[in-house]
């Protein structure tokens, strides 16, 4: 009896995490993905797969970035960025990003050139929960018409 509801909960257990978490996820921290961004490492370095929800910290630094919508394709979480400092997307990210989703306690500035340099469009602020698709117009208040963002996105910093 003990050893059917174990399974039981084993089973439950997996389907959760299967389906909050997609498999196409790569996990990688800020200071590491810069370094793939500038050359010094190479992609295939990453480590495999880790769960997004195998993560004990969900919080300011973090952003999780997927190549269609809806979440969908191919996912890099990049972790624990500093306030403000600009993280550069690599070949696989770069104009590429159709979802993206800031964790929460902060504001992201989202540039669609290298470096957050500011003289390109820019979408700001992005907060959690984010944005599922980016192909849709975002307007974000102010002035003006909303901004359609997708495949676009080249570097981002959030501020916290
Ligand atoms: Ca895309």
């Amino acid at each position: 009896m003990k050893f059917s509801f174990f399974l039981i909960l084993a089973a439950a257990t997996t389907a959760i995490a299967t389906s909050i978490t997609p498999a196409h996820t790569k996990t990688v921290d800020a200071a590491t993905y810069k370094a793939i961004a500038n050359g010094t490492l190479s992609l295939a370095d990453l480590s495999p797969v880790a769960r997004r929800n195998d993560l004990q910290k969900r919080d300011a630094g973090n952003v999780y970035m997927c190549t269609a919508a809806n979440w969908q394709e191919y996912c890099v979480y990049i972790t624990d960025a500093g306030p403000g400092e600009c993280v550069n997307l690599a070949g696989d990210l770069n104009n590429l990003v159709s979802s993206i989703g800031p964790d929460p306690n902060q504001e992201c500035y989202l540039y669609d050139e290298f470096d957050c340099n500011n003289l390109g469009q820019r979408l700001a602020p992005v907060r959690a929960p984010g944005y599922a698709d980016l192909s849709q117009s975002i307007w974000l208040g102010g002035e003006g018409s909303g901004i359609v963002f997708n495949d676009k996105m080249s570097s981002y910093q959030c501020f916290y």
